[in-house]
């Protein structure tokens, strides 16, 4: 298909661009999408905890999302099948290409909850599949291979404007084959949930060119095998499990990533309070755009704040010592962001998910960057952040000093191992009785104050590791110590969840168990496709006894569930006292 310029791509010659409904009113003011019919759903999405009654979003998203962007999301995914059964067939004649093993995980980054709301940029990313798949599948005919398979997703020409795509989006949607076995269909969802995850953080690991073959070659097998009527449960299930172990080195590899170019996290004080000056905020996950904004603001009177799942980039030593502007964190997890955007005086950069549809108040100060896009805020280049300092000296900023206390993060695997000796005597000598890892996601729902009151009841001989934004429920918690170890331990990111598992195996060396005779229990929350992953690491792992909440996916069909409580005895939580009782005895 020729390239055509879209509004995306015509305004990314300029240093902004901005899409939405200024330009066309239609797509984005309507509630109902263009291939949408009277008795049939707008949409049809159940990939996060969060979707409508525990169902499935049907009109609009709990998130924002329209029936546009995500028929277009649909139609996104079923390309990138078609690019996948492509690549599949490359391989085999020695042909695997760094450019379409990116931008399927870029690509799949983009449709996961909260990252990408902007339908321009799907137009923009559907004709690239589409390239892509075609260029892939000539060089595999010139090479002498041949490329088995029927689908659609092979030969599928894309509609020639965006109303078009969105219509055509409306026939591949997640319940688009109503005949097939629901049980195959939730492997498949869990599966295709799964891969978004697991694309992101090697989307991630990317930047930092940290890459794995094996990886790609998953990814791009994972996706066709979608397509392949012929996969009955029990191979679903092998490539389910997969997933979560191939997304173990994609972690492995962020880490490395993060780490080679910030050093390992050390335990940190981060201030809560603010200082004097124009300030910018960073929210998201990405570290490379955080040093960038951090370079481009420095000796410019500009002070840099980190917002959700930012607050552990404070741990990473070479960013302190670069940066003496680099120096608190404001606010709390996405789901606060409204408000709390809302009082910050100075520009904010989205660098990944979570975005939230912005109040007017602060869209003109609200900038994103990368696979993040909200119709009508701008999405400024990586490479050229002038825009964002800009706003940022344009707007009051802080005009004076405050304080507000202190967090402590910077818990990652190295800080912790280096006092792995005082952990293994505490064992032993029983001051330390249990690990628990609370981690996962924040969310809306009030049920979540469970691991507030979780972390609350746990014992004062038993020690917490945290990561991901769900720690926003008890951050500020003074949980005290251990002989000397703080008992609340922030490993970071979601990203970081490798960490935690690195922990994991080196307390099973230090005690001659595997990870299920360990005094550890994971107290899990989950909102998105990145949680999805790091669950089915740590399935594949074969840690058991996990408990999920606060509500469990709504794409596991019952008979799924039982195969993950026999195998795994994975578990709801219930409440905390029940827990913990069951927990400890
Ligand atoms: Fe609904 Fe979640 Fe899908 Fe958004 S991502 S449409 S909230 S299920
Ligand atoms: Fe949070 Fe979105 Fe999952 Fe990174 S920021 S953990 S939800």
């Amino acid at each position: 298909m020729k390239k055509k310029l879209s509004r995306r791509n015509f305004l990314k010659k300029s240093t902004i661009a901005i899409t939405g409904t200024a330009i066309v009113p239609s797509i984005l003011s309507s509630g109902q999408a263009w291939g949408a019919k009277k008795d049939k759903p707008a949409m049809f999405c159940y990939q996060c905890e969060q979707t409508m009654r525990g169902k499935g979003c049907t009109k609009i998203g709990v998130c924002g999302k329209t029936p546009d962007v995500a028929a277009l999301q649909d139609l996104l995914i079923h390309t990138l099948k078609g690019l996948s059964i492509a690549a599949v067939a490359g391989r085999k004649v020695n042909i695997s290409d760094q450019k379409i093993n990116r931008f399927t995980c870029m690509a799949l980054f983009s449709t996961l909850t909260n990252v990408e709301f902007d339908p321009y940029r799907f137009e923009d990313l559907l004709s690239e599949s589409v390239e892509l798949r075609d260029s892939m599948i000539a060089r595999v005919k010139s090479a002498g291979g041949s490329i088995d398979s029927t689908s659609d997703a092979l030969t599928l020409k894309l509609k020639p404007s965006l109303e078009g795509l969105v219509k055509q989006g409306g026939s591949y949607g997640l319940m688009s084959e109503p005949d097939i076995n629901p049980d195959i269909r939730s492997l498949q969802h869990l599966l295709l949930f799964g891969l978004k995850g697991m694309g992101a953080y090697t989307d991630h690991a990317a930047e930092h060119d940290q890459e794995d073959e094996g990886n790609y070659e998953f990814i791009h097998r994972g996706l066709a095998a979608m397509t392949d009527k012929t996969k009955d449960l029990k191979s679903l299930l092998a490539l389910v499990l997969e997933c979560g172990e191939k997304n173990l080195k994609a972690m492995e590899l962020l880490d490395a990533g993060n780490t080679g170019a910030y050093g390992h996290p050390v335990p940190t004080a981060v201030p809560l309070g603010s200082k004097k000056g124009k300030a910018i905020l960073v929210s998201g996950h990405d570290l490379i755009d955080l040093e960038r904004v951090l370079e481009a603001s420095k000796d410019k009177g500009i002070v840099v704040y980190t917002h959700g799942e930012m607050l552990p980039c404070h741990g990473y030593p070479v960013l302190k010592q670069r940066f003496p502007h680099f120096y608190g964190h404001y606010g709390t997890a996405w789901q606060n962001q409204k408000k709390e955007f809302d009082k910050f005086p100075g520009a904010i950069l989205m660098t990944s998910n979570c975005i939230q549809k912005p109040r007017k108040s602060y869209k003109k100060n609200i900038f994103t960057t990368g696979t993040v896009g909200w119709p009508g805020v701008a999405h400024i280049s990586k490479s050229n952040l002038k825009p964002l300092i800009d706003k940022a000296l344009e707007l009051p900023g802080y005009t004076k000093d405050t304080e507000n206390g202190k967090v402590l993060v910077g818990f990652g695997h190295k800080a912790v191992l280096s006092v792995a000796d005082k952990i293994v005597a505490g064992v032993k000598d029983k001051s330390i009785r249990h690990f628990f890892l609370v981690g996962g996601c924040d969310g809306v729902k009030k049920s979540r104050n469970y691991y507030t009151e979780f972390v609350e009841k746990t014992p004062k001989d038993s020690i917490v590791l945290t990561l991901a934004c769900g720690k926003f429920k008890f951050f500020t918690k003074q949980l005290g110590e251990i002989n000397g170890i703080p008992r609340l331990l922030d490993v970071g990111q979601c990203n970081d969840a490798h960490s935690a598992v690195q922990i994991a195996v080196a307390l099973t060396k230090a005690f001659n168990t595997d990870v299920n005779g360990l005094p550890l229990s994971f107290i899990i929350s989950w909102y998105e496709q990145k949680a999805v992953a790091v669950l089915l690491s740590l399935l594949a792992l074969g840690i058991k006894d996990i408990r999920l909440g606060p509500s469990l996916p709504a794409f596991i069909t019952p008979n799924v569930l039982d195969v993950l409580v026999k195998n795994y005895n994975l578990m709801p939580i219930s409440t905390p006292d029940k827990d913990l009782e069951a927990i400890l005895g």
